[in-house]
């Protein structure tokens, strides 16, 4: 198979989805080019070995240096913690390699602003895995905001909620520490309802916002008894006015008992509302105002009838999909985008406008008051 050679630099978590995403795809729909799982990469041999064979990969790579110099790898993915994206994207970006990077895109607005002109300037394919953009529920709710079913968007209202780090006997992980992830709830979790609200309600004029971190010492990994300094927010709160009038209001915490991954947000507009729950992914709340009175109040549509876009291309209306699918569903539109010369959404622009909103609620934290995300790249 022709197709373009993948090299995935990274294979815990995010590099079994992603593996997973490109082993399904061309099983699932047609895609020219396809890709072809040239190599995986990851700093431990033993480890990355175990993963390449395991998730399907034709080889692995111990330095991702090597891993972007290989002629047989046209597409860099990269799915390692935020403190390396920056060194692996503008290496993959300078050899001329199309670029997929997890979200966030960087650890800092400054970053992300180098990665944005150097995705400029080398002219390959760029995008960001933020990956819940194509639930078929998610892009349901942008076609009736697009074809103004929702009439005039008023409100935006999201809360992803986590609880996975409550027992305070948890390990002082990389996601804990600034230096490594950048931030905590605010930019692993908040990033995606900053990027769903950019795609579904538009651009973010000014936020005011708070962070708490409740357990502020953790074990350290694989010590006896050592603690170490939790160094982000382990919750997020904040307010947005949008460019288009609309209020905005958001929560990101991974201190909410019994949620596992609630990524969930509801839009109300002048004729309807939408609501949507990762919890529940296949569904999607609606109400229109104009309904007929006797029938009036929210309804659940199943968003797995064929006519939606990529439900298709599994199974019968109401065999409903998961979490994976969005990953597959973000590599079809990443092969596309490569096929038709042009990055697929969320670019790094797009990415870097939701950094600048997460790098405007910490500086409103830090200051106090409504500030206003810095666009000057833009
Ligand atoms: C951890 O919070 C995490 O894996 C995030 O990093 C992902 O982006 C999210 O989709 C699920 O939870």
């Amino acid at each position: 198979m022709a197709g373009i050679g993948v090299g995935l630099v990274g294979y815990k978590f995010m590099g079994r989805a992603h593996s997973n995403a490109y082993r399904q795809l061309p099983r699932f729909f047609d895609v020219d080019p396809a890709p072809r799982m040239a190599a995986i990469c990851g700093r431990d041999e033993a480890g990355v070995r175990e993963a390449a064979n395991t998730l399907g990969w034709e080889s692995y790579e111990t330095d991702y240096r090597r891993l972007i110099e290989r002629d047989d790898v046209g597409l860099v993915d990269v799915v390692t913690p935020g403190n390396t994206h920056r060194e692996i994207v503008l290496a993959a970006l300078g050899a001329g390699k199309h670029v997929i990077c997890e979200k966030p895109l960087a650890n800092s607005l400054a970053e992300a602003g180098e990665m944005l002109d150097a995705a400029r300037e080398a002219g390959t394919i760029n995008t960001v895995c933020f990956n819940y953009r194509r639930a078929p529920a998610v892009q349901l709710a942008k076609k009736l905001i697009d074809e103004g079913r929702l009439g005039t968007i008023r409100h935006w209202r999201a809360a992803y909620l986590q609880d996975f780090i409550m027992d305070p006997g948890f390990p002082l992980i990389w996601r804990l520490k600034k230096e490594l992830a950048g931030s905590g709830a605010l930019g692993d979790i908040g990033a995606h309802s900053v990027d769903l609200a950019h795609f579904l309600v538009g651009g973010i004029s000014e936020v005011v916002g708070m962070t708490e971190t409740f357990v502020k010492e953790r074990p350290l990994e694989g010590s006896d008894g050592e603690t170490g300094e939790v160094t982000v927010d382990d919750a997020a709160a904040f307010l947005a006015r949008f460019d288009n009038g609309a209020m905005g209001t958001f929560e990101a915490t991974r201190f909410a008992a019994g949620r596992r991954n609630k990524n969930a947000f509801e839009i109300n507009g002048s004729r309807g509302s939408v609501a949507f729950d990762l919890e529940r992914m296949n569904e999607l709340e609606v109400f229109f105002v104009d309904d007929d009175a006797d029938v009036q109040g929210f309804r659940t549509v199943n968003v797995t009838e064929p006519g939606h876009p990529f439900a298709g291309a599994w199974w019968p209306p109401g065999h409903i999909i998961g979490y994976e699918h969005t990953f597959v569903h973000t590599m079809k539109d990443l092969m596309d985008g490569i096929a038709a010369g042009k990055s697929p959404a969320p670019t790094f622009e797009d990415a870097y406008r939701c950094q600048a909103v997460l790098d405007a609620v910490e500086r409103s934290v830090e200051g106090g008051g409504w500030t206003k995300p810095e666009l000057g790249r833009i």
